[in-house]
């Protein structure tokens, strides 16, 4: 099956990046995952593992744990994009600043080969390629992807944030 083409059952191959700086923050980025499925918004064919990565965009606020998941929808993107944000919200995700702190965070990161651009959603995401915290993860998972001709692994490799994997604090 094509990676980027709607099958023949009508799904879509997408990807999601999901962040948490708040509270049990890999338990969040799971609690999360397992939403996606149970609420039949996508069935997950891939998740990365969880990283603690250093913030980016706004500096004063902690380190995230982040990850990146492949999955299938048969939703259009703006009933997708409408039960990620429910997920968010029921999760008790609050407003914040831009950049800012957050329990929970899940982005669509594309929408199987095709660009999109609405006022609500623009895909392939556009801060993409400028974040290790999605790169290093989403290459994990997908070491062909190339998104708008542009190989993520190289692009993994090119980033210069440090980024490893969880390890939970022992103290
Ligand atoms: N998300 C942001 C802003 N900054 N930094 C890291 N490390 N990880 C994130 O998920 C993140 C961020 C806004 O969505
Ligand atoms: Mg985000
Ligand atoms: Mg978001």
């Amino acid at each position: 099956m094509p990676l980027h083409a709607p099958d023949s059952g009508g799904r879509v191959e997408i990807g999601f990046g999901l962040g948490s700086n708040i509270g049990d923050k890999p338990a969040n980025i799971k609690a999360a995952l397992a939403l996606l499925e149970a609420r039949g918004v996508a069935v997950l064919t891939a998740v990365s593992s969880i990283y603690q990565t250093p913030p980016w965009g706004y500096l004063e606020q902690e380190s995230f744990a982040n990850a990146c998941a492949l999955a299938q929808t048969s939703l259009e993107p703006a009933a997708l994009l409408a039960a990620v944000k429910s997920i968010e919200a029921d999760m008790g995700r609050a407003e914040t600043i831009r950049w800012g702190p957050r329990l929970i965070d899940i982005d669509i990161l594309f929408y199987g080969d095709a660009p999109l651009s609405t006022p609500d959603l623009i895909l392939p995401h556009k801060e993409l390629f400028n974040r290790a915290f999605v790169l290093v993860p989403l290459a994990e998972i997908a070491p062909g992807l190339k998104l708008g001709g542009r190989s993520i692994v190289e692009a993994a490799v090119q980033a210069s944030e440090p980024i490893e994997k969880w390890e939970s604090d022992s103290r």
